[in-house]
């Protein structure tokens, strides 16, 4: 079977994704999602100008010389840009190759590790009250696991927090918005967060947090070991990684669990936080990371140190990252959780899929290939809109990661 089409398709139903669909000569097509959020056009001619001529009249089934091809073949190894586009690539080969099988993907990958895939939802607010109310919503629909981010006193802003609380979309305007941040106002406040939702609702779910790379190696520490008592699932993306060896520092500290990974592109960016088990979930996800054929490489060095995963999954990840996660997820050995952000309902009008939440799980459908596809129609009825992240300063203008 050869690939006959390579196709970009650029869609806004609320907010940017950009999709690829691989046809085949015998008419069979796969998809995979190639949204890099706020960047999203560089992507796009990434595979419009240098890798949609490389595929045609290539065997739809050497999913992995392709990736071989597109990986080492460019010369120009890893980055977000590039292996957005590879995991898009590949991810359309999977889906193609277990339609032509008849399988759900999962099947092809080794089979179902387990029945369902434990999601975590975003609970926020603009106070700790109005925080701990979303966590009984949750708790309410089901979740068994919730992520709970609240307002600072004396802040405007902080990550994690908006109006849409349920639809969270942090790419909000046409040129970046600007933050501003106190570390010393947000060390101060999250604990007492933590204190108030453990008191109301006890020990009975998964609590999560996402300092979203704000803290030196040192303040993150500090905030470990201030939440231990609270006994969080995860502490996320408590400082930037470009360093892995900042995480040794904050490890000597605590014993709060700790995940990072959703800006990674390749099994080196977490080489040394895995093999030194200085993490404990990895959040690479399908998208980023070059696909279901490099993160099932991740999954299995990290399984070797007994780190688990926990793939991104926010707004920005379209549908169909999320049916490709859903089949990893089933499979994964060393499967930890799985982020669940809602879709905006044109969103998934737009990616029709078989996933289905119940009882705080997601599960993947049981139709051949990943089981999400794209309505080209309707997609076509919602132009590309530019949308940036944030940025973050500091209050003397300086600036900071967002
Ligand atoms: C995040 C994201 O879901 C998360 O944990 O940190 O919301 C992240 O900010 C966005 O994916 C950026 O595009
Ligand atoms: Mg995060």
């Amino acid at each position: 079977m050869k690939i006959a089409a390579v196709k970009v398709i650029v869609t806004c139903p609320g907010r940017n994704f950009v999709t690829l669909k691989i046809t085949t000569d015998q008419g069979v097509h796969g998809i995979g999602d190639a949204t890099l959020n706020g960047r999203e056009l560089a992507v796009v001619s990434y595979l419009q100008d240098h890798v949609a001529d490389c595929l045609v009249g290539r065997d739809a089934g050497a999913i992995e010389d392709i990736w071989q091809y597109l990986y080492r073949g460019c010369y120009w190894r890893r980055g977000p840009v590039t292996m957005a586009a590879i995991g898009a690539v590949d991810t359309a080969l999977w889906d193609i190759k277990a339609k032509a099988a008849g399988m759900p993907l999962y099947e092809l990958l080794g089979g179902r590790s387990r029945r369902g895939v434990m999601v975590y939802g975003h609970a926020s607010g603009r106070d700790i009250e109005e925080t701990s109310d979303e966590v009984a919503r949750y708790i309410e629909l089901g979740y068994r696991a919730i992520r709970a981010q609240s307002g600072v006193p004396g802040m405007d802003s902080t990550y994690g927090v908006s109006a849409d609380r349920m639809y969270y979309e942090p790419a909000d305007a046409a040129l970046p918005t600007e933050n501003v941040w106190s570390t010393e106002k947000y060390l101060d406040h999250v604990p007492k967060l933590f204190d108030r939702l453990r008191e109301r609702f006890g020990f009975g779910h998964h609590l999560l947090h996402d300092v979203h790379h704000r803290l030196t190696p040192m303040e993150a520490a500090r905030l470990g070991i201030s939440l231990e008592d609270y006994r969080l699932f995860w502490m996320e993306d408590p400082t930037p990684v470009e360093n892995q060896e900042a995480f040794r520092l904050i490890r000597k500290h605590t014993v709060t669990p700790l995940a990072v990974g959703e800006i990674f592109n390749t099994v080196w960016d977490c080489k040394d936080l895995l093999s030194e088990q200085l993490i404990d979930y990895i959040r690479t996800t399908v998208t980023h990371a070059g696909g279901i054929t490099h993160l099932r490489r991740i999954a299995d060095l990290a399984a070797m140190y007994q780190i688990r995963t926990g793939c991104h999954g926010a707004t920005d990840l379209s549908p169909v990252c999320m049916g490709a996660a859903l089949h990893f997820d089933t499979w994964a050995p060393n499967f930890g959780i799985q982020e669940y952000m809602l879709h905006t309902e044109p969103t998934d009008e737009v990616f029709p899929h078989d996933y289905r939440f119940s009882e705080g799980e997601l599960h993947a459908g049981e139709s051949p290939g990943h089981g999400v596809d794209i309505d080209e129609r309707l997609a076509a009825k919602y132009p590309y809109r530019k949308a940036y992240l944030p940025v973050n300063r500091l209050r003397d203008g300086t600036m900071w990661n967002w």
